[in-house]
């Protein structure tokens, strides 16, 4: 927790789900000696959570802003609008991304296929571009890539979904080999099963679909995610907790849930 101390933060996607608990867990573990930049396009959920946390860590410092990472050319001006004390970024979090639907190939929309795209590849991608500069002038800081056991092993229903976070895991591989002369460290969170907004966004606020995702077994949550994010980056200097799989005990793949039967 000393680690963190003083150190800023910035996470995408942090309106809900595995983004916000991880704003929520960099507070606690650091008792509000934390910088945090909150960005999603959600700007309603941002000032709600920045309400909060005034009330509970006076001491903390957070910046919230609307982006859209798929929208390529607010980027920049978002992190050059950064008020001063919160431009030396150390830690980005690359939460932002989303499964559009489980049409098999042949009846995918065009624009989920993009949507997956823009958001898990590109957006990820631009991100750590403009954010990367910063960290190389220090020689330190971690770049966290939020990917997914769909990037790692592809099934039926989800060919876009697991192709934009096998993207992501060969982004965040050459990463980090070409960072291997630096202090950065690259962090791959891979996880199975959690229970967050993701299914309904996938089944389009089908809440029925969605419920049954998680049904009869015990899910990850999002404070489990955001506990792993804040252990890998509070780890020494010579550590890195370079790629983590993490699943609930119930489920062992993509196919292997175990329901209670
Ligand atoms: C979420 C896990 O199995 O739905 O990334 O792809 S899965």
């Amino acid at each position: 927790a000393e680690r963190l101390a003083g150190k800023t933060v910035f996470i995408t996607g942090a309106s809900a789900g595995i983004g916000q608990a991880t704003a929520k867990e960099y507070l606690d573990a650091s008792n509000g000696q934390i910088r945090l930049i909150l960005a999603a396009r959600r700007l309603e959920k941002l000032q709600e959570f920045k309400e909060q946390t005034s009330k509970n860590y006076p001491s903390a410092q957070v910046h919230i802003g609307k982006l859209d990472v798929t929208e390529i050319d607010t980027i920049k001006p978002f992190l050059d609008k950064l008020p001063k004390e919160f431009q030396d970024i150390d830690i980005l979090i690359n939460n932002a991304g989303k499964a559009l639907g489980t049409e098999k190939v042949g009846d995918i929309a065009d624009e989920d296929v993009e949507g997956m795209f823009n958001t898990n590849v590109l957006g990820l991608i631009k991100v750590t571009q403009a954010v990367l500069p910063i960290l190389k002038r220090k020689n330190s800081g971690d770049v966290v890539n939020v990917s997914s056991v769909a990037g790692r092993e592809a099934y039926p229903g989800g060919s876009i979904y697991c192709a934009t976070k096998h993207a992501v895991r060969a982004f965040t591989e050459s990463l980090r080999k070409e960072l291997i002369d630096t202090k950065i460290r690259v962090i791959s969170v891979d996880p199975g099963n959690v229970e967050t907004e993701f299914s309904m966004v996938r089944f389009r606020g089908d809440s029925e679909k969605a419920k049954k995702v998680y049904q009869d077994t015990v899910p990850l949550y999002a404070e489990d995610i955001a506990d792993l994010i804040v252990y890998a980056t509070s780890r020494k200097q010579n550590t890195v907790i370079a790629d983590t799989l993490i699943f609930s005990s119930n489920q062992a793949s993509p196919y292997h849930l175990y329901r209670g039967s």
